[in-house]
């Protein structure tokens, strides 16, 4: 990872990044099901193929994760990921990819009902790494087609999906070498946790970024996770923006991290 990333400069996101535009080609956004051993059950998840998707060619994939209010169409209801990506296609300012937006809290009732904060559905953050690890990730693999080394998988999300992020990706350095987390919730591990070994991390990682907004009451994650990067030399993009907990701040990360990965 470059020392440039310490330095970075967020370009602005252009006026109109995430309205429809006319007269380009579009990517598709479907739902597949997925049986996972994890749960013993069938689970749901979203998969967008970029414009012109076809199976001769081998795709990257991002897995790109919701917050504690969502489930598997909450990027997709909210931050139209499908619109963001398919302007950056047509401005030729994307590697081509595959994205999946997975059901972040594995248990056999993942809808987002009820009290979201109580400690079982909490904990179905934490079992989704088994069920991303050894469910989702093959079944995509098998279904899709895709490049399946570290180098072609990255892994981001906004809140506890950021946190989730960063918890799964930095454990699992030989299946991820891109990490992005926006607005990373409480879930998030404590950085000497998340980093033990920070110059065996920047080693291994081609990006790590780390976005919030200067409003949202949770950026004490943030900061503590940049101020412990920053101090064991770890590269890694930190960007404070004007933003509250809210999808202007996620839609912007999902742009500017989508743009440098691949
Ligand atoms: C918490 C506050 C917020 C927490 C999680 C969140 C697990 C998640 C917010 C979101 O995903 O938007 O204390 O604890």
């Amino acid at each position: 990872m470059s020392e440039s990333q310490q330095k970075y400069k967020m370009q602005n996101t252009p006026e109109g990044y995430d309205k429809e535009r006319e007269g380009i080609a579009r990517g598709v956004m479907q739902t597949i099901e997925y049986p996972s051993t994890t749960l013993g059950n069938t689970r749901k998840a979203m998969v967008y193929t970029p414009p012109g998707y076809f199976t001769e060619k081998e795709y990257s994939v991002l897995y790109l994760l919701h917050g504690i209010g969502g489930d598997e169409n909450e990027w997709y209801t909210h931050g139209k990921p499908q619109v963001i990506l398919d302007n950056l296609y047509a401005d030729q300012m994307l590697k081509p990819m595959i994205v999946v937006l997975p059901n972040g809290r594995a248990m056999l009732n993942d809808r987002a009902e009820g009290d979201l904060f109580t400690s079982d559905k909490v904990q179905a953050f934490e079992t989704f790494e088994s069920d991303l690890l050894h469910d989702l990730i093959p079944y995509i693999e098998e279904n899709y087609s895709v490049l399946t080394d570290r180098m072609h998988r990255a892994i981001a999300g906004l809140s506890m999906g950021g946190g989730q992020s960063l918890n799964i990706g930095l454990n699992n350095l030989d299946r991820f070498a891109w990490v992005g987390a926006f607005s990373p919730a409480p879930n998030t591990k404590m950085p000497e946790l998340l980093v033990p070994e920070p110059h065996k991390t920047a080693e291994l990682l081609s990006l790590l970024w780390l976005s919030c907004g200067d409003l949202d009451s949770l950026k004490n994650v943030s900061d503590r996770t940049h101020t412990y990067l920053s101090q064991h030399s770890m590269p890694h993009i930190w960007v404070e923006e004007n933003g509250d907990h809210d999808w202007p701040v996620w839609k912007n990360g999902l742009y500017q991290f989508s743009k440098l990965i691949f």
